[in-house]
């Protein structure tokens, strides 16, 4: 076990049992003309966190560690799309509709990928959810299961809602969850204080938040 700096107090990260779960950093939600700014939101707020998961991903990967991917999205067909989901907001062009890049949160559709920066790579599982957790209507728990994995590195976006909404499902799955604060993001400065805040606060009570640089010089330690 290494000793990772966190909050409410120190993680104990054992590296065969963890993976690096990555939600959402898909173009739609961060890319300059996508979905997000189309909504009238600031997407620097969460281009922010590409480099500190670049780097993160990077040493997880050179130390041969799982790393797992996430995607909100619907089926073509929109079949799985709640109906509730797709007129929420009142928006003049919503999900399954044409967007700047492709039809909106629709699988292989270019605005539902990941950022080329944090690309998955051959081997590593992708998730595609419909919801805004990443257990809700997925394999992800068997295949966590599946693996010997119990304990989760939560990054991506957003911090308040789908980062938020998957910690709390893996927290009563039985997953022990970190978040490293600079790997997460919001459209809202508010939201990603408080969405942190509440992960760590009653003693962690769905979990650990941390900083990037924390656990790089975990890894270090653990590797020396
Ligand atoms: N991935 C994710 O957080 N989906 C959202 O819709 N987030 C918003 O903040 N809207």
């Amino acid at each position: 076990m290494i000793a990772i700096d966190a909050d409410p107090y120190s993680f104990e990260l054992e590296p065969g049992r963890c993976t690096l779960l990555i939600i959402d950093m898909q173009r739609d939600f961060l890319e300059a003309g996508g979905f997000g700014e189309m909504l009238g939101n600031d997407v620097s707020q969460l281009r922010r966190t590409i480099a500190p998961n670049r780097a993160l991903l990077q040493a997880w990967r050179a130390r041969g560690l799982p790393v797992m991917h996430t995607r909100e999205g619907h089926r073509p067909d929109l079949s799985d799309l709640p109906p509730a989901k797709k007129v929420r907001g009142r928006i003049l062009t919503s999900i399954g509709d044409q967007g700047p890049m492709g039809r909106i949160l629709v699988r292989g559709e270019a605005g539902h990928d990941i950022v080329p920066e944090l690309y998955p790579a051959a081997g590593e599982p992708v998730i595609d959810k419909p919801g805004k957790g990443a257990f809700f209507a997925t394999d992800l728990h068997a295949i966590l299961q599946n693996r010997g994995i119990s304990q989760l590195i939560v990054t991506g976006v957003t911090t308040e809602v789908c980062v938020n909404t998957t910690v709390r499902e893996a927290n009563d799955r039985g997953y022990d969850c970190l978040v490293p604060e600079d790997c997460v993001g919001s459209y809202f400065p508010e939201f990603q204080q408080m969405g942190l805040k509440m992960i760590a606060a009653q003693g962690g009570i769905f979990g650990w938040v941390s900083h990037s640089r924390h656990i790089l010089a975990a890894l270090d330690r653990g590797a020396a």
